[in-house]
C-alpha cells in the first residue's frame, strides 16, 4: 500500500484539453504508481500571469497511489512536463508571476506529509487559497484534511479563496 498523492494539472496554451489528457495518461504509467481518480475538466481564470490577455486555464486534479518517494515523483513529473513541451526560462525575474505553459503539474498533497525544501514544498503553499485548485480537488478529495490548516478540502473550498472564476466544463475520459 502506497500513499495517496493529489496532483493539480494546468494548461493555458495550445490544445489545453489534449495536454491534460496526455499528462494524466503519462502519470498512469509511472512505476510503482496507480491512477485512482481524476476530476472533471474546469476552465479557470488565470491568476498571477506575467502577460495579461492570455487564454483561460484548463485545470483538473488527479489522485494516485504510489510508493515513489516525493522527490522521485517530482522527477517523473518534470519529465512529463518536458515531454509535453513545457518551457522553463533559465532565470526568471519575478517569481510571483507566471508564464504561459503547455502543461504544469504540481504536487498538492502527499499523504499527510509536510515537506519544506528549496526543491519541493508540500502541501503546495498556495493550495488553500486558490479556487482553481480547491474546486477540482474538492470533487475527488472533499474530506481529505490539509495537514497544516487541519481543515478539509471542502471547508477550504467553501471559503471561496481568491474569488477568481472556476467553471465546470465537462467530465473527460483518459
Ligand atoms: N497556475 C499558475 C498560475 N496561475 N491560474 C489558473 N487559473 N490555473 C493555473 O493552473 C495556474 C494559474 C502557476 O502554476
Ligand atoms: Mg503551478
Ligand atoms: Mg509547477
Amino acid at each position: 500500500m502506497g500513499e495517496t498523492v493529489y496532483l493539480l494539472l494546468g494548461s493555458d496554451t495550445g490544445d489545453r484539453e489534449a495536454y491534460l489528457v496526455k499528462a494524466v495518461r503519462d502519470i498512469a504509467h509511472y512505476p510503482d504508481t496507480t491512477l485512482r481518480q481524476y476530476s472533471s475538466l474546469y476552465e479557470t481564470e488565470p491568476v498571477g500571469m506575467k502577460q495579461p490577455g492570455g487564454s483561460n486555464f484548463f485545470n483538473l486534479c488527479c489522485a494516485v497511489e504510489t510508493t515513489l518517494d516525493p522527490f522521485r515523483m517530482l522527477g517523473r513529473i518534470q519529465e512529463t512536463e518536458r515531454s509535453l513541451g513545457r518551457y522553463r526560462a533559465p532565470v526568471s525575474g519575478d517569481k510571483r508571476r507566471y508564464r504561459s505553459r503547455t502543461i504544469d503539474i504540481d504536487i498538492l498533497l502527499y499523504g499527510g506529509r509536510i515537506i519544506f525544501t528549496n526543491e519541493l514544498v508540500i502541501p503546495h503553499p498556495l493550495l488553500h487559497e486558490r479556487r482553481f485548485v480547491l474546486t477540482p480537488l474538492a470533487e475527488i478529495a472533499a474530506a481529505v484534511i490539509h495537514p497544516l490548516f487541519r481543515l478539509t478540502v471542502r471547508e477550504l473550498n467553501d471559503r471561496n479563496g481568491d474569488g477568481h472564476f472556476v467553471k465546470l466544463l465537462k467530465t473527460i475520459a483518459v
